[in-house]
């Protein structure tokens, strides 16, 4: 039975499963939650997502909500990708930059993009947007150092990659100037280059 992606086709955390699901080349299938309609609140979609939140996955039986954890679940998978390093060590490092992308990252581009999308300009809540845009350049900061010399965040593409770049690409969208991160901005044009930018 083919994988079932619960997503919704313009969500940034959606495309973070969409790519780790494509880089394996595997076959899945999407179902589109209808946010707006309120279908991830009713009892039937929160037997898939306890919370009601896309994305999701559905794996004969297996359930993984949570894009980071649908991450690392079809890099466990699907060994062959190669999207999770061999040594304990490097793998470490994967698990820092992928938490960054949802500890740090997402809880200020989330809230942000939220105010954006989902309210009208003048309902925008200017303290959550004032707020992520004093910090989202800090953590940039730290982003674009660590991606000196490499190709991927932590060398090899992996996960790490995944979780980062749809957040990052949105983030012009709220007012964040991505032009002094010139290795972040050389490694999303790396990321849009891919095939599985397309997912
Ligand atoms: N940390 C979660 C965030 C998931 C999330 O907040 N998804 C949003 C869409 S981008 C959602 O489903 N919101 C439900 C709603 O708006 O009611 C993840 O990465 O999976």
């Amino acid at each position: 039975m083919a994988m079932i992606l619960y997503d919704v086709s313009v969500s940034p955390n959606g495309k973070r499963a969409r790519l780790g699901l494509a880089e394996t080349g595997e076959a899945y299938e999407t179902k589109e939650v209808d946010l707006l309609g309120g279908e991830q609140k009713t009892s039937e979609y929160k037997s898939v997502h306890p919370l009601g939140r896309i994305p999701a996955l559905a794996d004969d039986g297996v359930l993984v909500w949570e894009s980071g954890a649908i991450l690392q679940y079809v890099a466990e998978k699907f060994p062959d990708a190669q999207l999770l390093p061999a040594s304990l060590a490097a793998r470490a490092e994967v698990y820092s930059w992928l938490h960054f992308a949802e500890a740090q990252m997402h809880s200020y581009m989330g809230p942000m993009g939220f105010q954006m999308l989902r309210r009208a300009p003048d309902q925008r809540d200017e303290k959550v947007l004032a707020r992520g845009r004093k910090r989202v350049p800090q953590l940039l900061q730290a982003l674009d150092a660590q991606l000196a010399g490499k190709e991927f965040i932590v060398g090899d593409f992996s996960i790490a990659d995944c979780a980062n770049a749809p957040w990052l690409e949105f983030a012009p969208h709220v007012g964040i100037d991505m032009e002094p991160f010139k290795n972040v901005t050389a490694w999303l044009e790396r990321m849009k280059s891919r095939p599985s930018w397309q997912a």
